[in-house]
C-alpha cells in the first residue's frame, strides 16, 4: 500500500461542492481510499490575480496504484468534473495535483515527484503540513518549509470534520 498526498483546489462555480465531488469521486474508486484530509483554506490565487480566490485542501490518499496510474484516476475527475460544469463556469472548476509519493523522486514528461513547485507554494505546505509535517522535502522537512513560507494569502475556512462529515453530494 503507498501513502500519497494529494492537493485539491478550486476557484470557480461551488467551489465547495466541487472540492467535495472530487473527494466523493476519489473514495469511489475500488483501489483508493482517503484515510485523513486537512483543514480547508480559502487562499489568493498564485499566478494571474484577476482570478476568484481557491478553496484548497490536502488529503492522504492509500492506494497500490502507482504513481501514473493515480494521476490518470485524479485526471479523469477533473475531467468528469470539469464536464458537468462546463457550459456554466469554464473549464478550470477543480485540480487535483500529486503532491508527494513514496515513489519518489519521480520524473517523467507528465509527472514530477515531489510537485515541483510544492516547497513554494503556501497554499499546498501549510495544508500538507498537518498531515505529514516530518517528511522530507527539499533538504528540509514539509514543517519546516510550511513554517517559512508565507502564509497571509491563507485563511482557515472549514476543518476537515466540517468538510468530509457534510453528506457527500450525490454524483
Ligand atoms: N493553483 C494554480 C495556480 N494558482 N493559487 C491558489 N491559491 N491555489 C491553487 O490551487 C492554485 C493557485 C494552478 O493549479
Ligand atoms: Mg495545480
Ligand atoms: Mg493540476
Amino acid at each position: 500500500m503507498n501513502l500519497y498526498y494529494v492537493g485539491l483546489g478550486s476557484n470557480l462555480g461551488d467551489r465547495l461542492h466541487l472540492l467535495r465531488s472530487a473527494l466523493a469521486l476519489l473514495s469511489a474508486e475500488p483501489e483508493i481510499t482517503v484515510p485523513r484530509g486537512s483543514a480547508v483554506y480559502e487562499t489568493d490565487p498564485v499566478g494571474p490575480v484577476d482570478q476568484p480566490d481557491f478553496l484548497n485542501l490536502v488529503v492522504e490518499v492509500a492506494t497500490p496504484l502507482a504513481p501514473p496510474e493515480l494521476l490518470v484516476r485524479c485526471l479523469a475527475i477533473e475531467i468528469r468534473l470539469r464536464r458537468v460544469r462546463q457550459e456554466r463556469w469554464g473549464p478550470r472548476t477543480i485540480d487535483l495535483d500529486l503532491l508527494l509519493s513514496p515513489r519518489q523522486p519521480w520524473s517523467d514528461p507528465s509527472l514530477q515527484l515531489p510537485h515541483p513547485r510544492l516547497h513554494l507554494r503556501a497554499f499546498m505546505l501549510v495544508p500538507l503540513a498537518e498531515l505529514a509535517p516530518d517528511l522530507p522535502l527539499e533538504g528540509s522537512t514539509v514543517q519546516a518549509l510550511a513554517r517559512r513560507v508565507d502564509r497571509s494569502g491563507l485563511r482557515p475556512f472549514a476543518t476537515w470534520t466540517q468538510f468530509a462529515q457534510a453528506p457527500l453530494p450525490s454524483l
